[in-house]
C-alpha cells in the first residue's frame, strides 16, 4: 500500500530533512503534500528530482487532499493549531514538536527504545517525536540499562544552533563574517540570549524556578517516559557554535560494576548505534562524523577512575536527523508495519 503523506513545515530545517529521508527510505508515498503558513505560498520544495508547490496549511487541507499519514515539524503553535484537524480527517499526525510529548494518551517514541507504545496512537491519534538531545541519549541508554541497570544520569550538551532553526543558523554564519570584517561587536543578535559566534552559552530555552531549562527538564522528563521508570538525571543543556550535530557528555551509574569492552560490544550491537572509540589514532564521535548521517555515533568509553559503577561516555548524532525528521520518519515505518499486521 502507499500513502498520502503531508509534511508541515515542509521548508524548515527539519521538513527539509524529512523530504530528504523519505526518498532515501524509498517510503511507499503514493501523494506528498508539502504544507507550510500563507507566507511560503509560491515556494516549492525539491521532491524526487522534482519540485513541488508548497500548499497552505488550513483546517481543510488534510481532508480535501485524503492524508494519512501527517509529520509536523512547524513549531508547537502550529501543532496546536493544526494537529486536530489532521486526526479528523483520519490521519496518524507524527508530532515533532514539544506540544503533545508529556501528554499521558499521547506515546513518546524512539522506535529503537519503546516501539511497542506507537499501538497506542488510536486513542488521540497523534505520536509525539521527543527532542533531539533526548533521541541519541536513550538510544544509548536503552542496551546499557538492560544489561547493567541505570541508577542515575548526569549529562552535559553541546547542541548546535540548527535546533534553533534554519535563522539561528544564519545568525552564526552572518555573526562570523562580522568577525572576519572586524564588526563582531556590531553583529546583531536574536536567535539567542548571547552573541553565539566564538562563544558558548549555558541556556537552551527558557529557565524554569527550579534554575533548570526547558531543555534540561524535556531530557529529564521525557527520558522517564520513553524508558517506563524514573530515572534520576541531571542536565546541563550548552548552545555552542557549531551548525549541525549535538554532541552529549554523559555519565551514567549502574547497580552493579560495569565493563567498558563490554558495554562497546553491546552498543556495538544496538540499533541504528556505531561504536567510534579508538582513542589513540584520536578515533570518536564528533559532529563533523555525524553530518548527514541516520546512526548515533559513541565513544570515549571509559569507567570511572574512583567508582567501578559509573561509566562515561561521548554521544553524537545529526540533530536535524537523527534527533527529528530520521527518528519521525522510523516512526511512520513502524507505524505502517504495525497497521499492515507485519
Ligand atoms: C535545540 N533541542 O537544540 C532544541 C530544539 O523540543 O523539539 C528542539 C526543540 C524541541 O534548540
Amino acid at each position: 500500500k502507499k500513502y498520502n503523506v503531508a509534511v508541515v513545515g515542509a521548508n524548515g530545517a527539519v521538513g527539509e530533512e524529512i523530504l530528504t529521508i523519505l526518498q532515501e527510505v524509498k517510503f511507499p508515498i503514493n501523494k506528498l503534500i508539502p504544507l507550510a503558513s500563507s507566507r511560503s505560498i509560491g515556494k516549492t520544495v525539491m521532491y524526487a528530482g522534482r519540485e513541488v508547490a508548497i500548499k497552505e496549511l488550513t483546517d481543510t487541507v488534510f481532508e480535501e487532499e485524503d492524508i494519512e499519514i501527517a509529520l509536523f515539524s512547524a513549531g508547537g503553535s502550529v501543532s496546536a493549531q493544526f494537529a486536530a484537524s489532521a486526526v479528523r480527517a483520519g490521519a496518524v499526525v507524527i508530532d515533532n514538536t514539544s506540544h503533545f510529548r508529556m501528554d499521558e494518551n499521547v506515546p513518546l517514541v524512539v522506535p529503537e527504545v519503546n516501539p511497542q507504545d506507537i499501538a497506542k496512537w488510536k486513542k488521540t491519534g497523534i505520536i509525539a517525536n521527543p527532542n533531539c538531545s533526548t533521541i541519541q541519549m536513550v538510544q544509548a541508554l536503552k542496551p546499557l540499562d538492560e544489561a547493567y541497570n541505570i541508577q542515575r544520569v548526569d549529562v552535559s550538551t553541546y547542541q548546535a544552533t540548527s535546533g534553533a532553526g534554519k535563522s539561528a543558523m544564519e545568525e552564526l554564519v552572518t555573526q562570523m563574517q562580522s568577525f572576519f570584517a572586524f564588526k563582531l561587536d556590531e553583529a546583531e543578535v536574536k536567535a539567542f540570549a548571547h552573541r553565539i559566534a566564538l562563544n558558548v552559552i549555558p541556556q537552551i530555552d527558557k529557565f524554569l524556578d527550579n534554575g533548570y531549562t526547558k531543555e534540561e527538564m524535556k531530557m529529564v522528563n521525557e527520558t522517564t517516559k520513553i524508558m517506563h521508570r524514573e530515572i534520576p538525571l541531571s542536565a546541563t543543556c550548552v548552545r555552542v557554535p557549531t551548525l549541525r550535530g549535538h554532541a552529549e557528555a554523559v555519565s551514567i551509574k549502574f547497580a552493579c560494576e560495569v565493563n567498558a569492552d563490554k558495554v562497546r560490544e553491546l552498543l556495538e550491537k544496538a540499533p541504528n548505534i556505531i561504536v567510534l572509540d579508538n582513542p589513540e589514532k584520536s578515533i570518536y564521535p564528533m559532529p563533523s562524523i555525524a553530518l548527514e548521517k541516520n546512526e548515533t555515533f559513541v565513544g570515549r568509553i571509559r569507567v570511572d577512575n574512583f567508582d567501578k559503577t559509573v561509566l562515561h561516555l561521548f554521544i553524537v548524532a545529526d540533530n536535524l536527523r537523527v534527533g527529528a525528521a530520521t527518528n519521525a520518519v522510523r516512526i511512520a515505518q513502524k507505524w505502517i508495519e504495525i497497521e499492515e499486521g507485519k
